[in-house]
């Protein structure tokens, strides 16, 4: 797949497909432990255009620091306690913070979270009545022929076989969407890390339901291939797929945001070359560096327009 048309809304706000929302009074979020009703969704998220998500609750407290301490000087009327104020709290399973016109929320490890966190905020941005969004992943990933640091950004996300649409299963059968990101907004964030001067690839990655066997480590606690066998599959995933790199949400994010209208955008810091080995053992500074590196590129992108006013 080379290309994919999103067929947006003109005013870029989110597209529900699921009439019954119709008929529901409130509607719980049961995981973020908001309601359409008691709160005022269009008040509190209505001017809201990025979404940023990311697995652990550590690194989106981090982003959501960083961001308001970023704006605070230039954005006069920003609530000094947006960064502390977990506006998840009362579901007790995710952190979500709002600085400016930026969601921050982390979405755990793998296909099942990342799914709920995605229903549930597509439908608090679309009672938001949000406009001209773009959700972006920020993540870390294993890279495949791309060393520790790279900047990893999607091109499509492929599903542990190798197919490029995330199948979705619903009341016991599957439904295949196209799982290709939008080439405008993977332009415009690699002028974002070319800028920042950071290496960076873009390229197709493979989601997998699994960290060890799913990404043919040879470390898990089962193994039933080769390392010989572990390598050729790496390195035809690179040379025949353009597989570029290895994480575990990336093809359902994608997915989700296409189905649901909205850009989106996969960027993942590798931890290392998958060519090389499958512990991760590279200093924790480093690893630290190559995240921060990430937020910062991030930063830059959700605050241009804000600050190009
Ligand atoms: C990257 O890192 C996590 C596994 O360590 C997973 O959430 C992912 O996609
Ligand atoms: N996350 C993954 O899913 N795989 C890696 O190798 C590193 C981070």
């Amino acid at each position: 797949m080379t290309s994919y048309d999103l067929q947006m809304n003109s005013d870029g706000s989110v597209q529900l497909q699921n009439e019954n929302l119709k008929n529901i009074d409130v509607d719980f979020l049961y995981h973020f432990g908001i309601d359409n009703k008691t709160t005022n969704l269009e008040k509190a998220f209505g001017d809201v255009n990025f979404v940023v998500m990311g697995g652990s609750e550590g690194r989106m407290e981090s982003f959501a620091k960083a961001l308001y301490n970023h704006l605070k000087d230039k954005l006069p009327d920003l609530d000094p306690q947006c960064a502390q104020n977990d506006l998840a709290k009362k579901g007790g399973r995710y952190v979500m913070f709002k600085i400016a016109n930026t969601l921050i929320l982390n979405h755990g490890m793998g296909f099942g979270s990342l799914s709920i966190a995605l229903h549930e905020v597509l439908k608090l941005l679309f009672y938001a009545k949000a406009k001209n969004l773009t959700f972006i992943r920020m993540g870390t990933c294993g890279g495949v022929g791309q060393e520790a640091g790279t900047i990893c950004i999607t091109k499509t996300g492929y599903t542990q076989l190798i197919e490029p649409y995330f199948p979705y299963a619903a009341c016991g059968k599957v439904i295949k969407l196209p799982s290709t990101a939008c080439d405008e907004t993977i332009k415009n964030f690699s002028e974002h890390v070319d800028r920042a001067g950071l290496t960076y690839a873009i390229g197709n990655t493979v989601s997998t339901d699994d960290f060890y066997e799913g990404q043919g480590r040879t470390d898990g606690a089962f193994c039933h291939y080769t390392s010989e066998e572990k390598l050729q599959w790496l390195r035809e995933l690179s040379s025949v797929h353009n597989v570029i790199n290895f994480e575990m949400e990336a093809c359902l994010f994608i997915a989700s945001c296409n189905r649901a209208k909205v850009k989106s955008l996969c960027a993942c810091a590798a931890m290392l070359n998958r060519l090389n080995g499958d512990q991760i053992t590279s200093p924790k500074a480093d690893m630290v560096k190559y995240v921060e590196d990430l937020i910062n590129v991030c930063i830059s992108f959700v605050t241009e327009p804000l600050l190009s006013k």
